[in-house]
């Protein structure tokens, strides 16, 4: 453990508030104890920023965005190549401490790091496209275009089951963009926030470049509420519970400032007659037990043909029983822990409440003896409409649901509150499009003889209804970190306006 914090140069208390490559000396609010889900122990400690502290990051982050605004964009691409390279450089020790401190296994933890060099490579590329559109005027001499500036000050509050790659989704974008970023990491893992921002800020040194990162940690949340009311910031992105994300949206919305939110998911794979089951069973095993069913991707429901449901199921009970449970950091693992005791009492409260409404557990649902907070992953047969398959529960437990005919399983996949990512395993080509096609899936990704999980950045990601409409990483999602400007220039002799109108004097 301790080589591990050694490699990222993290200390047993480590300062929380970072102006660019200084950490204030400030006092602290208090200290966030850091805590390994797999032993329950304390790793080390991240001061909480004051209200003073934070005072001085927003005053520091209003000047630093004047001067990084002026940067070229592609010289602007060139800071985050530097960022990819440091991340590349420190891919093993970063991985190994969003294993220890956030308990997702450490293939896992590495993909993540990997995630945010794959974010930075493609800012790097987008710094150079940035790309507005010409229009013709409708006035002779006139030309009219858009152009797309930075908005000023972007507040990314991360979630602690994605610790590090969606900070980067959100950074290296903004950054491209001309923004400057203030990062509020969760509480659960302020360690990694402050590993992260090292590296970042080394691999800045020798570049000329203004402070542009900045970090803030909070124990509480008076300060990230003092921060999502702030009117200096300028864009908020956050990620996390619908419920949450819905106090925030309202927030923001008060004060007419811009919000990005990615929030849960009630993800269900669709397997029909047609499916291949090679492909469907390590699927929805990665789908629903990769980070210990911690994802906003993870597959929460399978809704399967009724001529395949008894197959499919023993199956799945088959796989769940081969489930390596343990230390994350063994290569040998599949599951680490959950995040917290309160996490695994709702994964036990989930499966008495399907047995309460009628349904079978199959398996899992028990929790492991020792420190750690760790479960057996649990499969139910239930129905669609029952409140407990309706409501996301942040754990491996995975609902199975069968079907007749391909409308009513659409329905149920799209019968739940949330919208972000859903898939069908088929190898019918009508299947596979009518899903596709704009009366199937509602969600924001929408995959065929994929799962649910594990997206690559080049596409947007996010989604629908209760997931909050956000879209971050690829695609165009860098607009979201933009304003757009339409100008109109005139350079005839005369005044013509617009739709005809005469106004002679
Ligand atoms: C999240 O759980 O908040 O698609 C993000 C995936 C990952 C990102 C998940 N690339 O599962």
């Amino acid at each position: 453990m301790k080589e591990i914090l050694d490699r990222l140069g993290l200390g047993a208390v480590n300062d929380g508030t970072w102006i660019g490559d200084t950490s204030s000396a400030g006092e602290a609010a208090g200290l966030i104890e850091s805590v390994n889900p797999a032993t329950n122990e304390v790793i080390a400690s991240v001061r909480s920023t004051t209200a003073a502290e934070y005072e001085q990051v927003v005053t520091a982050a209003q000047e630093a965005f004047i001067a990084w605004r002026a940067v070229p964009a592609p010289v602007r691409g060139e800071a985050i190549r530097n960022i990819a390279n440091g991340l590349r450089k420190h891919k093993d020790a970063l991985g190994c401490l969003v294993s220890l401190e956030m308990g997702k296994i450490k293939s896992e933890g590495d993909g993540e790091v990997q995630e945010m060099i794959d974010i930075a490579d493609f800012a790097v590329g987008q710094s150079r496209m940035m790309y507005g559109r010409t229009m013709h005027s409708e006035r002779p001499q006139h030309r009219m275009y858009e152009q797309w500036h930075p908005l000023g000050i972007v507040g990314t509050i991360s979630a602690f089951n994605f610790p590090v790659a969606v900070y980067a989704w959100n950074s290296c974008i903004a950054a491209i963009c001309g923004n400057v970023n203030i990062w509020k990491p969760s509480p659960k893992a302020p360690l990694c926030g402050v590993a992260v921002h090292k590296i970042i800020c080394d691999t800045l040194a020798d570049m000329d470049l203004p402070n542009i990162f900045f970090l803030i940690n909070d124990g509480s949340n008076e300060l990230a509420q003092q921060f999502v009311d702030d009117r200096r910031i300028n864009l908020i992105s956050f990620t996390g519970s619908c419920a949450i994300g819905r106090k925030i949206g309202e927030r923001v919305a008060s004060r007419m400032g811009k919000c990005l939110l990615e929030l849960g998911g009630n993800n269900a794979i669709i397997v029909d007659e047609y499916a291949n089951m090679d492909l469907v069973v390590p699927a929805i095993v990665f789908g629903s037990v990769g980070t210990a069913g911690q994802r906003c991707t993870s597959t929460r429901r399978i809704i399967a043909h009724s001529s395949r449901f008894e197959e499919l199921r023993n199956a799945l009970v088959k796989a769940y029983g081969q489930i390596r449970i343990g230390d994350p950091l063994d290569p040998d693992t599949l599951m680490g822990p959950l995040t917290d005791e309160a996490s695994v009492q709702r994964v036990e409260a989930a499966c008495a409440a399907v047995r309460d409404t009628g349904g079978e557990v199959l398996c899992g649902g028990e929790r492991l003896d020792g420190p750690g907070h760790f479960i057996t992953p649990a499969i139910a047969v239930a129905e669609n409409g029952w409140d407990i398959v309706q409501s996301e529960t942040f754990g491996p437990i995975l609902y199975l649901i069968s079907y007749e005919t391909l409308d009513e399983a659409i329905a149920m996949q799209n019968g739940v509150v949330q919208g972000l990512s859903s898939s069908i395993f088929t190898d019918n080509l009508q299947n596979a499009e009518y899903f596709l096609s704009n009366g199937g899936s509602d969600c924001g990704i929408a995959n065929v003889n994929i799962g649910t999980s594990g997206a690559e950045i080049g596409g947007a990601f996010g989604g629908e209804k209760e997931t909050g409409g956000g879209r971050e990483a690829g695609s165009d999602s860098w607009k979201a970190y933009m304003r757009r400007q339409t100008n109109t220039i005139n350079w005839g002799k005369d005044l013509p306006l617009a739709q005809g109108i005469n106004f002679d004097l």
